[in-house]
Parts: structure tokens; C-alpha cells; sequence
């Protein structure tokens, strides 16, 4: 199961709004005959590559998979039929498939059809794995991790707002893991005025999530490195904007507008995140500034934390914190996070953990 899990991660950034799912045949003397993985929504499912791999199956075989084989007909054939016609013996899966199209019907299928079927082995790490998809599917929203850097003294900027950098480079190339990893990543339009970033993925190999601005008065430099080519954006403004600005930015290739009732220059965050689950848009990196993050915590809406923290200290009473926004006015209504994990870079340390639901 480790070895599936292994390569269910390889198309890590590539199966959305599909989960990562990775699959490894065993034939009764324990030698590996087949492997597979899903690589992109629309292509064949782990189980079916797997099948491919290994050919004819020997009697006896057994089957293992990060998720629950579906039985329904969706943009590919059912796995479970697949599985039923190759003749395995056995099927070993970690977790079940939330979708409810599949819960609890693949497992049922596989044993009507007289296959044994095993549930939870590593299902913690299967769950971690795919927990952008499991939020998405049985919500149809998606899901948020807040992603900030601070110094020691949990500033994001210098009292005069500089900001470059306060992690070191190889702390950053894993932030844009973390990016690639999600489907859009999201700032406010003041971290576009103040850093004019690309916010894309270019210090490693592979896709650049979709880029999304909130920006309810359509202030964004039609020549801010965030229009450019490098991927799609999305701007979500307010109903009252400059209309030959919309339009301009309408006509620009890889550019969409939203627009939004804002409400007092704020964008409703729980509506916005309401329409981007319908747009199978099943995860969002949101990357500040202060304001943005702190209205994501006031509205609820966030799913887990990346906190980077680096060894320095900056100090001053008017350098902002990661999360502005109203805040909590108690301690118990704090967000709590759970199931921590701790990375440790050259210099700098992650600290992220998922958050706790009522
Ligand atoms: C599996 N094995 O490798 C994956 C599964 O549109 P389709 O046909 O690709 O189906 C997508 C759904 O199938 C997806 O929402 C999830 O429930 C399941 N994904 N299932 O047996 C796989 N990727
Ligand atoms: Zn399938």
C-alpha cells in the first residue's frame, strides 16, 4: 500500500477535480506484477493502468488501491467491473471514496461479485493525500489553506512594507509545491500593488494553478506581471468598475472577470468559494496579504494552515501580522489546528496542521 501511495503522489497538481489514487497487483506469491496511477482527470483510472501492466491475472491475485474502486460510469468505465472480469481474488483499498456516486457501492460490488475485500490499511496517509478532493466532492467547495511566511516576531513585512524575502530560497521552491498542489491561488489586490508577483510555479517543473485576484474595485495595472501569459487569472470584482476597464481587461487573452456584490469594497468570501466548487475548482492556496487572510478566518472558510516561519526578527508596532480582518475577540474563538506536521528547511520551518471542524 505504501508502494501505491507512492505512486498515487506522483501526479501530485494533475488529477483535478479527480483524487490521486495509485494501485499495485500482488499474485499469490507475493511478487509485484502490476503497477498503475491515475495520472489526469479523463485518462484511466490507477486500477485500469494497473490491470494493463499486469496483463493476463493469475489466480489468486491481490489488488491494492489508495481509494475505493468506483462502479459508476463517469468520463471512464467502472473500475469494479474491471476488476470482477480479470478475476482477482482480493481487494486491499485505504480508504473509502467520499464521492457519492461510489461510497460504499465499489466495496459492495466487489464482494457481491465473491471478491474478499480489506478496508484502512494506511488510511490516515490516504486521507491526507487526497483531502483537497474529499472536502471538494462532498461539498462542492473548495478546499482553503491559508499559506503565509513571518518572521520570529510574526510579522509578514517591515513597518515600511518590505517583504523580500523572509524565507530563504529553498523554503520558497517548496512553497511552490505547495502551489502547484492546488488548483488557484489566491491574493489580495494590495499584494498585487505592493509586490507585483507572478505567482506561479517556476522554481519547479510542472502546471501553474489558476491565478485569482480579489480586487471589488478593479485597481489591478493592466501591465501587473499577474495579467501576463504564464497562466490563466481571474479577477473577482465588485458590480460598480470602471466599464472600459472591464472591458479591457475582458479582451485580454487568459483573463476573466468576475463580478460580485462586494460588500463595503470586500468581496463575500463563502459566495466566492460557493461558485468556484461549481466550477470544479476543488482547491485554493490563499497567499495574502493580511487583509485577505484574515477575511477568509472571519468568514469560516479556511481548511488548513501553512505557516512558514523564518529566524528573523523585525520588530515595530506598525509591521503588520498574517491575519488581519475583524479577528476573534476570544481565545475560544480562535482557529484550532490539528494533526500538526513540522518541516524543517536550511533555515526556516513549516508548521501546518489541518482545522479543527465544529
Ligand atoms: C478509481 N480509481 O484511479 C480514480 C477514481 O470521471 P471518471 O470516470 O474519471 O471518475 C471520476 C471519479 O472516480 C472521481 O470523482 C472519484 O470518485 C473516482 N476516482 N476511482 O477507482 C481512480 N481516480
Ligand atoms: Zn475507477
Amino acid at each position: 500500500m505504501r508502494r501505491a501511495l507512492e505512486l498515487a503522489e506522483l501526479a501530485e497538481g494533475n488529477t483535478s477535480p479527480n483524487p490521486m489514487v495509485g494501485c499495485v497487483i500482488v499474485d499469490a506469491l507475493g511478487a509485484v506484477v502490476g503497477e498503475g496511477y491515475h495520472e489526469r482527470a479523463g485518462e484511466a483510472h490507477a486500477e485500469i493502468k494497473a490491470l494493463a501492466a499486469a496483463g493476463k491475472i493469475v489466480e489468486g491475485s491481490t489488488v491494492y488501491v489508495t481509494l475505493e474502486p468506483c462502479c459508476h460510469s463517469g468520463r471512464t468505465g467502472p473500475c469494479c467491473k474491471a476488476l470482477k472480469e480479470a478475476g482477482v481474488k482480493r481487494v486491499v483499498m485505504a480508504c473509502p471514496d467520499p464521492n457519492p456516486l461510489v461510497a460504499g457501492k465499489g466495496a459492495g460490488y466487489l464482494r457481491n461479485a465473491g471478491i474478499e475485500v480489506v478496508t484502512g490499511i494506511c488510511r490516515k496517509e490516504a486521507e491526507r493525500l487526497n483531502e483537497k478532493f474529499m472536502y471538494w466532492i462532498t461539498r462542492r467547495r473548495p478546499f482553503v489553506t491559508l499559506k503565509y511566511a513571518m518572521t520570529l516576531d510574526g510579522k509578514i513585512a517591515s513597518f515600511t512594507g518590505d517583504s523580500k524575502w523572509i524565507t530563504v530560497e529553498d523554503t520558497r521552491s517548496f512553497a511552490h509545491k505547495l502551489r502547484k498542489s492546488h488548483d488557484a491561488v489566491l491574493v489580495g489586490i494590495g499584494t498585487v500593488l505592493a509586490d507585483n508577483p507572478l505567482l506561479t510555479t517556476r522554481m519547479i517543473p510542472g502546471k501553474n494553478p489558476l491565478r485569482i485576484v480579489l480586487d471589488a474595485d478593479l485597481k489591478v495595472p493592466l501591465d501587473a506581471n499577474v495579467l501576463n501569459n504564464d497562466a490563466a487569472t481571474l479577477i473577482v470584482s465588485g458590480q460598480h468598475v470602471d466599464k472600459r476597464k472591464l472591458s479591457r481587461l475582458r479582451k485580454m487573452r487568459n483573463v476573466v472577470v468576475l463580478q460580485m456584490e462586494a460588500d463595503d469594497g470586500i468581496i463575500p468570501v463563502k459566495s466566492l468559494m460557493d461558485a468556484l466548487g461549481e466550477t470544479e475548482i476543488t482547491s485554493i492556496l490563499v497567499e495574502g496579504g493580511s487583509a485577505v487572510l484574515g477575511s477568509f478566518k472571519d468568514a469560516g472558510a479556511v481548511n488548513r494552515v501553512c505557516a512558514f516561519v523564518a529566524p528573523k526578527i523585525l520588530g515595530g508596532k506598525r509591521a503588520l501580522t498574517p491575519l488581519g480582518g475583524k479577528g476573534a475577540d476570544k481565545i475560544s474563538d480562535s482557529i484550532r489546528l490539528t494533526d500538526m506536521e513540522y518541516k524543517i528547511f536550511t533555515e526556516d520551518i513549516l508548521l501546518t496542521g489541518r482545522v479543527k471542524e465544529e
